[in-house]
């Protein structure tokens, strides 16, 4: 039997997903994509997930398009095809998942791999990774969101340069420019992913997934659009448990015990 293109792991409340495709880098299929849809889909309805956590096997985080998948990339039509059905449902589903997602980069994140580090909510790199931009050394543009995110974190300047010039960054720069979150020293990785992710499940969920929301509105809307939003968002976050939690903590000098409720 061939092993599983998508590797699922359930910790307490973290759940975790891994390409598993590491002797191509993890490069993606229809194939691997269509799994990993399916495994979105089920943490969405997983009422116990407070955080997931993507991240790669092997030595790669994931090389993109596997340029190899017959129907795949072979003209415009099935460029077309693999986005519209395998890539965009993908980036949708982790951008309106009600609950932090952590790209976990262990290491080259190239192409559409590249996009969907990008699509999570918190990006972290071991130092030995790399970002590549490899679109344009084979004549395609960045697609699964690359064109939307890159310009909102590095500015229109960086993102056109890096984008033409198809420029690879290590994860040092990608941190210093604001791309991702942080980059950490390889042997310190996997513990810090592991603290932040075992953080993260012990937050006030429902708050996060609003904050998700409004900070997603807030790179298109006008001020008094997004003031509305808050006020909006604010008065559904204060209704939940953990907001009584944290306020019954805060008096009585204890630390909060957030549920997620
Ligand atoms: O249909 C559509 O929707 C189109 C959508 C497109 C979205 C995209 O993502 S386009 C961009 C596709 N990705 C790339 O162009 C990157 C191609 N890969 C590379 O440039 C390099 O592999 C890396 C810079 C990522 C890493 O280089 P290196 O030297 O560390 O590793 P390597 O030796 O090149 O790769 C290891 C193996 O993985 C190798 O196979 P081998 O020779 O050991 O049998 C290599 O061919 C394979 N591999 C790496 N990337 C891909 C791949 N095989 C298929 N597709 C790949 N993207």
């Amino acid at each position: 039997m061939s092993e599983a293109e998508i590797l699922v792991a359930k910790e307490g409340a973290v759940r975790r997903l891994t390409l598993n495709r590491p002797q191509r880098l993890n490069a993606l299929t229809r194939s691997l994509l269509g799994a990993l849809s399916d495994s979105l889909a089920d943490i969405a309805a997983d009422d116990e997930a407070r955080v997931l956590v993507i991240s790669g096997s092997g030595r790669g985080f994931c090389a993109g398009q596997d340029l190899g998948d017959k129907g795949a990339v072979e003209d415009g039509r099935a460029c077309r095809d693999t986005v519209e059905r395998y890539y965009n449902p993908v980036v949708r589903q982790i951008r309106s998942l009600d609950l932090p997602v952590i790209a976990a980069v262990n290491g080259i994140a190239a192409g559409a791999g590249m996009s969907l580090a990008l699509a999570a909510d918190i990006t972290v790199a071991a130092e030995s990774a790399a970002f590549d931009l490899a679109f344009a050394r084979i004549g395609l543009i960045p697609d699964a969101g690359g064109t939307y995110t890159l310009q909102r974190l590095l500015g229109p300047a960086r993102a056109m340069a890096l984008a033409m010039l198809g420029e690879k960054l290590s994860a040092r720069e990608a941190a210093d420019l604001g791309l991702i979150w942080r980059a950490v020293p390889d042997a310190d990785f996997n513990k810090t992913v592991e603290t932040l992710s075992a953080r993260l499940a012990a937050a006030p969920t429902k708050a996060l997934a609003l904050m998700k929301k409004a900070i997603h509105a807030g790179g298109h809307h006008s001020l008094e659009q997004q003031l509305a939003l808050e006020a909006e968002l604010q008065s559904q976050a204060a209704d939940t448990e953990d907001f009584q939690e944290g306020l019954a903590a805060f008096f009585g000098k204890r630390a909060p015990l957030f549920k997620g409720l």
